[in-house]
């Protein structure tokens, strides 16, 4: 190595800024405190601060920086959904990504690949023309294919007839993306924390309590802290934390697993599902196959592989591409999904005044981290539901009023 470039790194004059500013001390107050620093609890605090100008804001994490499901998923970002109401959230969340590498300062590696929903069989050739209809009616990017527009864009894909559940057509959504997933959770802590907002990482909220003055009181494991306002944005354990603030959910958390191969040269571009064989595929940059398929068969606080969920997944891979029989998996783990009845998050008021939630995101909440970020920001700040998330409030279920999204929302469940 040079002298001279020794000599610079070990410069004081050079320092360069730290990533994160100081961890600062937990104070007893607080005008927001947001449970849960994944993605969506540090983007909520991201636009507190960057649009309302509220930074008198403490996240608090009980792990490290999105320990939880943000840096489990698979990080494919879409907008071909069922419903009008989340084709709609979800397009506005693919705005939103396009831009937010520039606005946060860091490479997320965003790649639009193209989406292929294949369909193995007339039902699922009709739920695929449904939602292209859906999708073009709105504005966004979605149509049905037939074998030889799947032959052209994807030409590894094993369309024999001779196999299990032969390929029949497709939903293509082209502008389907991926990104790196947890560069979105530094970029968003480091945006937040920038503006003066506190991230307290080893930081369980143990219990929940109201006062009758109106401010909510947190137990955690370092003490007692009140807070004007509550976000809740705890993933996997919404149910849980929701239960120690006196409220029920109607979510039950399951293990979601995923898998890597070993890096292999580029050879698929769009992003690979199916429905009917329980997979889907896409490849990094680095190369590696990110794979994944169905939750696992039973409610679970656990995030262990299993050799099942492995050996089905390989099963159905070999049947979409056969000459990956010597690929071998690099490595496997699991988040646990908080799932709703009708496949749809639930964003907004809660039984208890000035205490947001955020949950419900089960296997699909990546893709919605910027949206979601923004909406419940704006809720945090002027107390009104924003109209694009109106549809997803909890109250919904009392009235009936689910938002089905069960064939749109990852692959079968
Ligand atoms: P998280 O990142 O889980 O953050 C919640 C945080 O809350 C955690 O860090 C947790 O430690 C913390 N917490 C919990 N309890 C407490 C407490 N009591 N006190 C303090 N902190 C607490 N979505 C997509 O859009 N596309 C995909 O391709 C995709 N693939 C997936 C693949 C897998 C294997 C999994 C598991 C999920 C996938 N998802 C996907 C879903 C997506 O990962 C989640 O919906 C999303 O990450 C939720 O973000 P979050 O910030 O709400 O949750
Ligand atoms: O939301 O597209 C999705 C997805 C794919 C796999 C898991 N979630």
């Amino acid at each position: 190595m040079p002298l001279a470039l020794l000599k610079y790194g070990f410069r004081r004059k050079y320092k360069g800024d730290k990533y994160f500013p100081a961890a600062r001390p937990l104070k007893d107050t607080y005008d927001v405190v947001i449970i849960g620093g994944g993605g969506h609890g540090l983007a909520c605090a991201y636009y507190l601060a960057s649009d309302w100008g509220i930074a008198d804001v403490a996240v608090l994490e009980k792990g490290w920086l999105a320990s939880g499901n943000t840096a489990r998923n698979t990080a494919i970002i879409r907008a071909n959904y069922l419903t009008p109401a989340g084709a709609l959230f979800y397009e506005e969340s693919m705005r939103l990504w396009r831009s937010l590498a520039g606005e946060l300062g860091i490479n997320l590696m965003y790649s639009e690949r193209g989406h292929l929903t294949l369909a193995h069989s007339d039902a699922a050739l009709r739920t695929s023309r449904w939602r292209a209809e859906v999708n073009q009616h709105l504005g966004i990017d979605s149509e049905l294919v037939g074998r030889d527009e799947i032959a052209k864009l994807c030409p590894e894909i094993n369309l024999s007839e001779e196999v299990r559940y032969p390929v029949l057509g497709a939903l293509y959504h082209p502008p389907g993306a991926i990104a790196r997933h947890d560069a979105v959770a530094w970029g968003y802590a480091r945006g937040a924390m920038h503006s003066g907002i506190e991230i307290h990482q080893q930081t369980e909220v143990t219990g929940i309590k109201k006062h009758v003055g109106g401010s909510i009181e947190l137990e955690t494991n370092r003490g007692s802290i009140t807070a004007g306002t509550v976000v809740q944005a705890v993933a996997g354990m919404s149910s849980e934390v929701a239960r120690m603030a006196g409220f029920k959910l109607p979510i039950r958390s399951i293990p979601l697993q995923a898998c890597v191969s070993e890096p292999l040269k580029p050879f698929l571009d769009p992003i690979v599902v199916s429905g009917s064989l329980h997979v889907y595929v896409s490849q990094s940059a680095r190369g590696e196959l990110v794979m994944g398929g169905a939750t696992d068969p039973y409610p679970l606080y656990s995030t262990r592989s299993t050799l099942d969920f492995t050996e089905r997944l390989m099963a159905s891979m070999l049947e979409l591409f056969p000459f990956l029989e010597n690929a071998k998996v690099l490595r496997q783990w699991a988040g646990i999904a908080d799932m709703t009845p009708d496949f749809s998050p639930v964003m907004g008021l809660t039984p208890i005044s000035k205490y947001y939630i955020d949950a419900g995101w089960g296997t699909w909440g990546f893709k919605a981290t910027p949206v979601c970020g923004k909406c419940m920001a704006e809720l945090t700040a002027t107390g009104k539901v924003p109209d694009l998330i109106r549809s997803f409030e909890l109250e919904r279920f009392g009235r009936m009023e689910q938002v089905g999204e069960r064939g749109a929302a990852a692959v079968g469940h």
